[in-house]
């Protein structure tokens, strides 16, 4: 049985997204709270991430932890609807580059430019975010989605992502990328997903 570990509205929403899509059984267990910013909160012992964060997964006796770690184990573990192409598909090296990318590169980058830090080009692990979203938007002129034709969990992850700062001054709000979010978030299994974000 999977349990996804999940508090509302953090990072775990968009697995009750991928789980919805992948159409299998699984439980929700309520991380009761978690750390916050400006210092309330806490880690609740019954989460079983190693630093109490959100989400984390079991399947059984299992511990996946990280989003994309988390997103990779379950297209592979159900892989009956597509949603993250398997070893041997063409677009498999694209699917775990872009799954590596979304957590070594787009999330660091966001968060330094919130942060207003000075990455200076060359020497950070990561780029800026006009240099990602250069990258970003070449990529979905060529497709609907970030793997070209079919939609993939990679999609979840930034297409969300995408949706929380679209419109602020980190990310400008274009038809392309609010076409692709448009589309994205339009799928049955989100509005699946939604109706199940406070359980
Ligand atoms: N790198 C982790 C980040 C998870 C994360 O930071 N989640 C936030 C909520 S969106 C959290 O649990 N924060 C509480 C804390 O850091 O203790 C992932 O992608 O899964």
């Amino acid at each position: 049985m999977i349990t996804l570990f999940h508090h509302p509205r953090t990072r775990s929403s968009r697995f009750i997204f991928l789980l919805e899509e992948l159409g299998v059984p699984y439980a929700i267990h309520r991380i009761a709270h978690i750390r916050r910013p400006d210092g309330s909160g806490g880690v609740d012992p019954e989460n079983p991430h190693p630093h109490g964060k959100s989400p984390a997964l079991k399947d059984g006796d299992t511990l996946v932890f990280e989003s994309t770690a988390i997103a990779l184990y379950l297209t592979d573990r159900f892989p009956q609807n597509g949603i993250g192409p398997v070893v041997g598909d063409a677009k498999r090296g694209a699917y775990v580059s872009w799954l590596a990318y979304y957590a070594g590169v787009m999330e660091p980058a966001w968060m330094s430019a919130y942060m207003k830090w000075d990455i200076p080009r060359g020497t950070a692990g990561w780029v800026k975010t006009d240099e990602v979203m250069a990258f970003v938007n070449a990529t979905l002129e060529q497709g609907p989605y970030l793997l070209g034709e079919n939609f993939s969990a990679i999609d979840i992850l930034v297409a969300t992502t995408f949706k929380m700062f679209m419109g602020s001054p980190l990310l400008e709000k274009t038809p392309l990328l609010d076409g692709y979010v448009g589309r994205v978030l339009a799928r049955p299994a989100y509005a699946r997903s939604q109706a199940k974000e406070n359980d």
